[in-house]
């Protein structure tokens, strides 16, 4: 029974610990518009290891497919903070971040509202 035991808690590790070729992660990066998007994907696939990377404007969320062999989540949350996006995990310097154009600045509240959804300015004026 011992060894059944030992055996299967060495499948169990094996399995956890394979590196995968093609592993599907995510990861929120902050941004407001389609140029936002350019950037922090070519960020993102100019990274050793990224196969597929997918940022959504609506929901922060950037999709990734990566061999974990050549890289992980870190080092391209810490690629993505260099070319000024904020991370979860890694934020951008104020150096960083000033170098998105100024329509990009996702830390500003003008900026922010200026990329609100057009639609919402339509009811709001109808309400008003
Ligand atoms: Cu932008």
């Amino acid at each position: 029974m011992k060894k059944v035991i030992v055996f299967l808690s060495l499948i169990v590790t094996t399995v956890a610990f394979a590196q995968n070729k093609n592993a599907k992660v995510s990861m929120e990066v902050d941004g407001v518009c389609g140029m936002c998007k350019e950037r922090i994907e070519k960020a993102a696939i100019r990274t050793k290891g990224v196969k597929s990377a997918v940022w959504n404007v609506d929901t922060h969320e950037l999709k990734l497919i990566i061999d974990e062999r050549k890289t992980d989540v870190k080092t391209i949350a810490k690629n993505v903070a260099a070319v000024g996006h904020d991370t979860k995990e890694i934020k951008a310097t104020d150096e960083q971040y000033n170098t998105v154009h100024p329509c990009c600045r996702y830390r500003d509240e003008t900026v922010l509202k200026d990329h609100e959804p057009k639609e919402d300015a339509k009811h709001k004026s109808k309400e008003n």
